[in-house]
């Protein structure tokens, strides 16, 4: 069980992430890895296919880092990690927020030589639901490195004024390139931090936090990540927005008569007063 201590909060609210370690143990880096290898290759376990497959081993770009969206969906492995209560609990505290609903997973593979993620401000996509916010969770799957391409942030970022997504997400030459413009506008300049940690650990980040990774240098070492992005439990769609950013592909799931953002495919991980979709433990443990 993962939990947060007051100094890791404040230090949080400082830089805009946290870095830390033992978010999950080797059996289970080992047995994600497993997922991951039948997940690129179109073998889901739940026959759900994941909302977004952007990656796959018979069609993928080998240049492109590996990606699969609510992986969670198609594989209880994936689900057991990403709707885990103390992440929601430790998400919520980071955020000042009286709960957390999983928005979204990523299923992420960066095999050696493989190309970079560009740098971006995750809020920046959410305009489809209110309060607009997203706190992610970063779990590694492999020891991580910075020739490895490991994620990296800028500290402070999550102060500086907003950015609208700009320029390609999956691949581009200057992967830090929007980053450096905003830091310019800032007129101050980037501190990276790339984050280095033993397979199990990994990072939380603030959602206005500046964040990419770079080139898989490394002559053999894939870089692997988990990450949970969690929105507020009180969240809700917006109508008039529900085409913008990643809402042209999750607002699918608004119902027809209301706002309500469903439980069935927003799962509420953990509230203040001790709420959790009912349905989650029974998905977790079916076979
Ligand atoms: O793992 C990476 O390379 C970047 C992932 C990312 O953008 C995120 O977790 O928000």
């Amino acid at each position: 069980m993962f939990k947060l201590s007051e100094n890791q909060i404040r230090s949080f609210n400082e830089d805009g992430f946290l870095i830390v370690e033992n978010l999950i143990d080797d059996d289970t880096v080992e047995l994600l890895r497993a997922r991951y290898r039948r997940l690129f290759k179109g073998d889901f376990e739940t026959g759900i296919l994941p909302d977004e497959v952007n990656w796959q081993e018979a069609t993928g770009d080998p240049s492109l880092t590996r990606q699969i969206c609510n992986g969670w969906k198609a594989d209880r492995a994936i689900a057991r990690v990403v709707l885990r209560a103390d992440l929601g609990q430790a998400v919520a505290e980071l955020g000042g927020w009286p709960g957390t609903r999983i928005m979204i997973d990523n299923v992420l593979w960066k095999p050696a030589q493989t190309r970079p993620l560009a740098y971006h401000q995750d809020n920046a996509y959410l305009k489809w639901f209110e309060p607009s916010e997203l706190l992610s969770c970063w779990i590694a799957l492999d020891d991580t490195t910075a020739d490895a391409g490991t994620i990296e942030f800028v500290r402070g970022s999550h102060r500086w004024r907003h950015s609208l997504p700009e320029g390609e997400f999956h691949g581009p030459k200057e992967y830090r390139k929007y980053m450096e413009l905003a830091a310019a506008r800032e007129g101050v300049e980037p501190e990276i931090v790339y984050v280095e940690v033993p397979k199990g650990g990994g990072s939380f980040h603030h959602g206005w936090t500046w964040h990419g990774s770079g080139d898989n240098t490394s002559a053999s070492r894939s870089r692997r990540a988990l990450v949970l992005h969690a929105m507020r439990s009180d969240t809700h769609y917006v109508p008039e927005h529900l085409g913008q950013g990643t809402g042209s592909i999750y607002s699918r799931y608004k119902r027809l008569g209301d706002n309500v953002i469903d439980e069935n495919y927003f799962p509420i991980l953990w509230t203040k007063d001790g709420y959790r979709t009912p349905g989650i433990e029974n998905y977790l443990s079916a076979d």
